[in-house]
């Protein structure tokens, strides 16, 4: 085993053991290799996780219980980043600024839609922290209603099949570049060449300051309607298909950081799961099309002049 890998496997978990995310939650691997990047990149810091409204409020577990190895502050969808914001400063006051990583952890309805002026005010103030989208395409802990994230086609319980969902997923990456932050990234976690690339992302967010977002796709086996086993190959498909492409934009300048080496149909992606089930031969074909154009134009985005952003 590479080394690299073997270090990984010793790594100390900072989400412990016993907490209740459902089986095969993606979210709770990726949630493991977030902390552990931040904790490998800087030994000496500390991590406060701050989560709104969201099925982690529940996997944190009621106080005293804590589910983490870290300290958490939970908040209501409105004011996450605004109150990572203000526990940055505070931390900043006493000194403890440059030790603390201040990690905001939203969904994507908390995101994308209900805390989403909180999230823009504070990325246009370039506030010092680490948001974190963990993307599972709807509001799942309420039962899988659509957010500004669910995709095209896909059922929830408010798109039901025949009702489809209007419009085309948030591009949610983009529109963060847009307030012209240090550093975006998308991450999911499906072989190990995508592990490499995701730790590679969380270390360079580590490394750098003000505000950086990093979405991170969670495959999510009862919003989706898969079973549990297949979380990694489907977070595999994600990306092989192009369906959620990895990119970054560091400092102004965009690089996809992972290209599939064979083309591989959005459609192998859409049929290992039940939400979008219903899809005629030609909604797949139109989801293919938007697939391709995303992909042209983030390859556009690549070799453009490099735009660099201010500094702290
Ligand atoms: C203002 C407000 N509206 C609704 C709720 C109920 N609620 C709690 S969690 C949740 C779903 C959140 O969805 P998302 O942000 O996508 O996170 P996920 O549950 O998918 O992890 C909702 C609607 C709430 N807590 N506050």
């Amino acid at each position: 085993m590479a080394a690299w890998l073997e270090e990984l496997v010793g790594e100390e978990r900072l989400l412990l053991p016993g907490h209740s995310a459902c089986a095969g939650c993606v979210p709770a691997i990726n949630i493991r290799h977030v902390l552990g990047g931040l904790a490998a990149a800087a030994p000496a810091a500390k991590t406060v996780l701050v989560i709104p409204a969201s099925c982690w409020t529940i996997i944190a577990g009621i106080w005293p219980v804590n589910a983490f190895k870290v300290a958490v502050h939970l908040t209501p969808f409105a004011s996450a980043a605004a109150e990572a914001s203000a526990i940055k400063a505070a931390l900043r006051l006493r000194g403890l600024g440059d030790t603390t990583n201040v990690v905001v952890w939203g969904g994507d309805g908390s995101t994308c839609d209900i805390g989403f002026s909180g999230v823009s005010a504070a990325a246009e103030r370039n506030e010092d922290i680490i948001y974190v989208l963990n993307d599972n395409e709807a509001y799942m802990n309420t039962g899988v209603q659509k957010s500004g994230a669910t995709p095209e086609g896909a059922w929830t319980t408010t798109t039901p099949a025949g009702s489809p969902r209007a419009g085309q997923k948030k591009d949610i990456a983009r529109i963060m570049a847009a307030h012209r932050i240090p550093y975006v990234a998308t991450l999911a976690l499906g072989s190990v060449p995508m592990l490499r690339d995701f730790r590679a992302k969380v270390t360079r967010a580590a490394e750098l300051r003000g505000f950086r977002f990093l979405h991170i796709l969670g495959a999510c086996p009862p919003g989706w309607r898969y079973p549990t086993a297949q979380s990694t190959e489907i977070s595999r498909l994600a990306v092989e298909s192009r369906y959620f492409p990895l990119f970054a934009c560091d400092d102004g300048k965009w690089r996809i950081t992972f290209r599939p080496k064979h083309e591989v149909p959005v459609r192998e992606f859409l049929e290992t799961q039940g939400r979008f089930s219903h899809l005629s031969a030609e909604e797949i074909d139109s989801i293919q099309a938007h697939v391709d154009a995303r992909w042209n134009l983030l390859a556009g985005l690549e070799s453009q002049a490099e735009m660099p952003v201010p500094t702290l």
